[in-house]
């Protein structure tokens, strides 16, 4: 890329609300790198949309490190992205009580993760919840966003986010760049292992339905035999067979390998070799990122030295783009 080009932005985020799943690992974190030489970065650990959901304290603060930690050890470097906790910067709540003003009732009630949200936690149907898309917006507004990366479970998100933008920029002129998503179609939505139809999904009680990024070989490997798959053995791709086309998509993020190669190699093996070897490629290819997160996590000063440095640069950014919004809208100062 020439100097003389303006770098194109690049924003996501990850809640900190559980153990990360290799769902988030190949849906998301693993292609944040991709971008870190030729786009400006921005990578956030999104403490305020966790607290949508009750979360206990020690435990919220403990995975704020662990998943600036998982960043990192994914291949994010901290001097060529910037990594930060959202919580630190204020103009993510200031933006997202503004877009909320923007944001209309009937878009909220739209979104399939509240709907879902809302019938798993129904004790806790909290303002918040539904107004949780506005402040994703805000999340990326806020950075001049061009680029999302994300599973498919968050393109409804990304849609609404770019409609408040153009409704804004409607309304004010030109304020906001209008992003868009970037969705790995290989690996936009790993199923869960005991019910293939469901998204493997970091808050699912069921520890077999899900294999973590740091969980050990021996955990892994117990999952994947363990995993639901269907009543003939043949280890082929196909809507009907949901578990074992699950599996096969994670085979083949982690080998590289195509699916008709894969359908070759365990060509009249049937799936109990197939389980292991998916177990073996999986627990292969995390092994080095849960070295690097245990070098890591053992370094607090270092990881609070990344998130301060990481926050006064998102600070400086985000700065910019509120000073615009508030003189738009019209407030004083
Ligand atoms: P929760 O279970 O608490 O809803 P989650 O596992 O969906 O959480 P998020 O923090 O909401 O995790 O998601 C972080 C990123 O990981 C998002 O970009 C999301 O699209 C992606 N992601 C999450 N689960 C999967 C999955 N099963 N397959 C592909 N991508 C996923
Ligand atoms: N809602 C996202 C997390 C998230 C996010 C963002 C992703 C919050 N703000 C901004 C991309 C861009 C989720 O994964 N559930």
């Amino acid at each position: 890329m020439s100097e003389m080009t303006e770098k194109k932005t690049v924003f996501s985020g990850v809640q900190p609300s559980g153990n990360l799943t290799i769902g988030n690992y190949l849906g998301a974190i693993k292609n944040f790198s991709r971008f870190s030489e030729e786009y400006k970065t921005f990578y956030c650990v999104v403490d305020l949309h966790a607290i949508t959901v009750r979360q206990v304290p020690a435990e919220l603060r403990r995975r704020t490190y662990e998943t600036l930690a998982l960043y990192m050890a994914c291949g994010l470097d901290a001097d060529k992205n910037t990594l930060f906790v959202q919580s630190h910067v204020p103009q993510h709540a200031e933006l997202g009580w503004i877009l909320d003003c923007y944001t209309m009732f009937g878009e909220l009630s739209r979104m399939t993760q509240f709907k879902d949200k809302s019938a798993k936690h129904s004790q806790n149907i909290n303002a918040g919840l539904f107004t949780y898309p506005a402040l994703m917006a805000a999340d990326i507004l806020l950075y001049q966003t061009d680029i999302v990366p994300v599973g498919i479970d968050q393109k409804q998100h990304l849609e609404l986010a770019r409609d408040v933008a153009m409704r804004f920029n409607q309304i004010y002129s030109d304020t906001f760049r209008i992003p868009e998503g970037y969705i790995p179609t290989d690996t936009m939505k790993i199923m869960s292992l005991a019910e293939p139809t469901a998204k493997m999904s970091k808050s699912d009680p069921n520890q077999n339905a899900v294999v973590y990024i740091l969980d050990s070989k021996d955990d892994i490997m117990r999952k994947f035999k363990r995993a639901v798959t269907d009543s003939d053995s043949v280890v082929r791709y196909s809507e009907d067979k949901p578990g074992v086309s699950n599996l096969m998509t994670i085979y083949r993020a982690f080998t590289g390998k195509s699916l008709d190669e894969i359908e070759r190699e365990f060509d009249g093996r049937g799936y109990g070799e197939f389980k292991l070897a998916v177990g073996e490629a999986c627990a292969d290819g995390l092994a080095p990122v849960r070295a690097e997160f245990d070098r890591l996590i053992a370094d607090k000063a270092y990881l609070e030295a990344v998130m301060k440095k990481g926050a006064e640069d998102a600070y400086h950014t985000a700065r910019k783009t509120m000073s615009k919004v508030r003189r738009k809208i019209g407030f004083v100062g």
